[in-house]
């Protein structure tokens, strides 16, 4: 009742004193070849304005800024908090604070000032980074930490920009990290809501991250039949998302490809973008595929002629889409790829499927990675053609979340197993195909939306009695919360009176777009929310 990956495994770094900046730039070929074309090779540029950091310059500047998290008192395990809207500067952001010894946790930059205090006393965190505006209204807010302003554009003065008045200018570009970093520590807390409650931190570690840059993206580089280092990746995806993050952050950096970002997605800007700089991959989410067929068809009859390949996950796809983006692309392989901020994105992705055929699936378990499909009323590994919960097991699952053993045994149990709370089956040939999700999990734009932190944020209002929050099917978002609410006797509370409640303490993204008035949320007899009886209550309320 075991699949295993049907790919050959790959051999993983074994020195236990390894960190993920010196295992990525260890492995990028401008790095061998300083001074040459290939050392001024781009490896992030700015979509809008055309600033750029090299190959050459990349690894100085992660050191540099490493050199003055340092100088500043940030040590092993301190945590970091990257409150940061896609730049050029993210990725070094990120690598810079793991160079220090410190932990990444990093945020939506919409998250509001509730949502950051929670996040600071959650996991301890010590230093901010923030875009320039953010940074100095937190600076003024009751936070209690410092913030350092990421400057967006000018690549010359990064450093004195960011740290202007901080420290001294002296840093040193040729830092190293004076205290090992071992693979088995801490590198990012990445929260998600898991299969049930509040949203928790996700701890992964140095070794989690090699792990999905290795089988995850060195490995599909390694399927290809032309040089990775001559691609371009335009990113729309945030960095904040472990989708995004181990992608832009880290996997391409180690293969020296080229990654145009774009801090805000638009479709039209895209497009224009795909042309200017030639971009061969396009990885996505699936509100952006609809939009995308529809405007290139209307902007070029067969354009996007560099675009080679993109791909598709973090949230379901509908077979008309899929159907729709390979009439109008034939030129472009579609796949699609599975994975979870819990597994660090390594999961499943879809390899040729061109010539398989099999757009619909999310692909093959990724090397090292192996999976069982459990009957979820009788708890047996199912074979091909079962359906099922998905359990995961390989190099990429997180350590366990923060603070929360409870919850963390209730996920990974005592054998490695991750319990993903997705429906699923696999084929005959290995091909996993996502049918539902059991987990009370909203995704909104491919963001993950607690239905527990919204249902806290219901509570404190003075008219509401009871609150639950699921989610409701969306032609556009994928999914979209919808509130139930029982109101105090003799209030008037409106719809629009919750969705404004909620607005002024949570990230837009998470909003609650609709509400629906009841005499009283379904409960098990333990207190659980039956979230399904919500859904069918939800077929019977009229949309306004
Ligand atoms: N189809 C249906 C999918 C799919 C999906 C994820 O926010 P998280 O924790 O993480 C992600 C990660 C996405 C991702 C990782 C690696 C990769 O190769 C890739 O390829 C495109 C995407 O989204 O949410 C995890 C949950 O999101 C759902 C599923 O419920 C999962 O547990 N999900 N991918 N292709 N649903």
């Amino acid at each position: 009742g075991i699949y295993s990956s049907p790919h050959a495994a790959v051999a993983l770094p074994a020195d236990p004193l390894l960190d993920l900046v010196s295992f990525i730039f260890s492995h990028c070929r401008h790095n061998d070849a300083p001074n040459t074309s290939s050392s001024s090779a781009v490896a992030l540029l700015d979509s809008a304005s055309g600033h750029s950091i090299s190959y050459q310059d990349l690894f100085p500047l992660v050191k540099s800024t490493a050199s003055a998290l340092h100088k500043l008192g940030i040590r092993n395990g301190d945590v970091v908090l990257l409150l940061l809207p896609n730049s050029i500067y993210f990725p070094v952001a990120f690598l810079a604070v793991l160079y220090s010894g410190a932990v990444v946790t990093p945020m939506n930059p919409l998250a509001t000032v509730v949502e950051i205090e929670k996040r600071i006393a959650d996991c301890g965190v010590r230093f901010g980074f923030a875009s320039p505006e953010r940074a100095t209204a937190l600076r003024d807010s009751p936070l209690g930490i410092p913030f350092v302003a990421v400057p967006e554009l000018s690549s010359d003065s990064f450093l004195f920009d960011a740290f202007r008045g901080m420290i001294a200018r002296d840093v040193d570009s040729d830092f190293t990290p004076p205290a090992g970093i071992r693979q088995q520590d801490a590198a990012a807390i990445i929260y998600s809501s898991g299969t049930t409650g509040a949203s928790k931190g996700a701890v992964l570690t140095h070794g989690n991250l090699i792990a999905a840059v290795e089988l995850f993206v060195r490995f599909e580089a390694s399927t290809y039949d032309f040089p990775p280092w001559e691609n371009v990746y335009l990113d729309v995806l945030p960095m904040f998302h472990i989708y995004g993050l181990v992608l832009f952050a880290a996997g391409l950096l180690s293969l020296g490809s080229t990654i145009v970002v774009m801090k805000k997605f638009d479709v039209d800007e895209a497009i224009k973008v795909i042309e200017r700089h030639g971009v061969t991959h396009f990885p996505i989410v699936p509100p952006i595929l609809g939009p995308l067929v529809e405007r290139a068809k209307g902007v070029c009859e067969n354009g996007l002629k560099s675009l080679k390949q993109v791909s598709c996950g973090a949230a379901p796809l509908s077979g008309s889409t899929i159907q729709h983006f390979l009439n109008t692309f034939p030129h472009v392989d579609l796949i699609q790829g599975y994975g979870m901020t819990e597994s660090t994105a390594v999961g499943t992705r879809g390899f040729n499927t061109q010539r398989f055929q099999k757009h619909s699936s999310v692909g093959l378990l990724a090397p090292n990675t192996e999976a069982k499909v459990v009957d979820c009323i009788n708890g047996h590994a199912l074979p091909p053609g079962g359906i099922g919960e998905l359990w995961m097991r390989g190099p990429g699952t997180m350590k366990g979340y923060l603070n929360n053993p409870e919850t963390t045994t209730e996920t990974v149990d005592k054998d490695g197993w991750l319990r993903t709370g997705d429906i699923v089956c696999f084929d005959n040939d290995g091909y996993l195909y996502i049918f539902d999700r059991m987990k009370e999990m909203i995704k909104y734009n491919g963001f993950q939306i607690a239905p527990a932190d919204l249902e806290a944020v219901l509570i404190t209002h003075p008219d509401v009695l009871d609150a639950a929050v699921t989610g409701a099917t969306h032609k556009d978002a994928g999914e979209i919360p919808v509130a139930f609410v029982v109101r105090r006797q003799g209030s008037n509370l409106s719809e629009e009176g919750v969705i404004k409640h909620v607005a002024a303490q949570v990230a837009p993204y998470k909003k609650v777009r609709r509400v629906v008035f009841t005499e009283g949320i379904p409960r098990s007899p333990a207190g659980k929310i039956l979230r399904r009886q919500l859904r069918n209550m939800m077929m019977f309320t009229p949309t306004p």
